[in-house]
């Protein structure tokens, strides 16, 4: 009797080609830097890192809100609580971060809106939720490779997350090998830094810094563009083309992680 080889579908290729790889692991560290302001001293950002289900997020809450006396700070910091709370209860190893976004929007309690993106590393795959304009990078032997797209109605009015409404979640994935870094992000970093200044942080970085230390560094040139009148900022650039009148940086809450991928084995 000849039994006739089934020929592997495309996916269950990939399985097998991704089995024999070594399975990858991510390190992250962060750093946030409210922007001053002695009403909100903890800003508007909020983010967490989980080693343990290998999952880093941020949210960004809606400024607008203040002028209803609300503090959006607040409504971002629930929501990456019940987060973390929605971790807890996903697959080890197969977290779903739509699902994730979605439990921790159904319960956050507070007034106020925000934009969230949560990204987790499951096998060699990098999947992630968005919703409006925080996002995240990758850079690849310290070039960019790969951008998650936005999602806002119109300029510099994202989509959010808010408590009563529908939540429009965003849902996208990215292969990464080891050495990727991943850079996550609120709009305060993405609308004072291009992604070619930071390849330059990272081509001009010595040694073998912690993800800590480059977050710090990504962070802090943001946060001096922020306040710099004669750089010409990615958010100028956009606005210039809305036909809308800025110079300079954009004075924002910023908060970075910044996230290592690398090997299981030991190298
Ligand atoms: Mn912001």
């Amino acid at each position: 009797m000849i039994i006739k080889k089934r020929k592997l579908s495309d996916g269950e290729a990939q399985l097998l080609r991704e089995e024999k790889l070594p399975k990858l692991r991510m390190t992250a560290g962060s750093l946030y830097l409210p922007k001053e302001d002695e009403s909100k001293p903890e800003g508007e950002d909020a983010h967490f890192v989980s080693e343990e289900s290998q999952t880093i997020a941020v949210a960004d809450g809606v400024s607008a809100w203040t002028r209803k006396g609300i503090d959006a700070g607040v409504y971002a910091r629930e929501l990456m609580n019940n987060a973390v709370a929605g971790l807890a209860l996903e697959p080890r190893g197969e977290v779903n971060p739509r699902r994730v976004i979605l439990h921790a929007h159904s319960r956050t309690a507070a007034q106020g809106s925000s934009t969230a993106c949560l990204v987790t590393l499951g096998g060699r795959t990098l999947r992630y939720a968005n919703v409006g304009d925080s996002g995240f990078m990758v850079f690849r032997n310290k070039k960019l490779v790969y951008q998650s797209p936005t999602q806002q109605r119109r300029f510099n009015c994202p989509y959010t997350l808010r408590n009563g409404r529908e939540a429009l979640v965003f849902e996208g994935e990215f292969g990464v090998e080891p050495g990727d870094l991943v850079v996550l992000g609120t709009d305060g970093v993405f609308d004072n830094l291009y992604s070619s200044e930071i390849e330059e942080i990272l081509q001009e970085t010595e040694g073998n810094p912690s993800p800590e230390e480059i977050a710090s560094t990504i962070a802090c040139t943001a946060s001096l563009n922020s306040g710099d009148l004669n750089y010409k900022s990615p958010f100028e650039c956009v606005a210039e083309l809305e036909g809308v009148e800025h110079k300079g940086g954009k004075f924002d809450d910023i908060s970075v992680i910044v996230a290592q991928i690398e090997s299981k084995v030991l190298q």
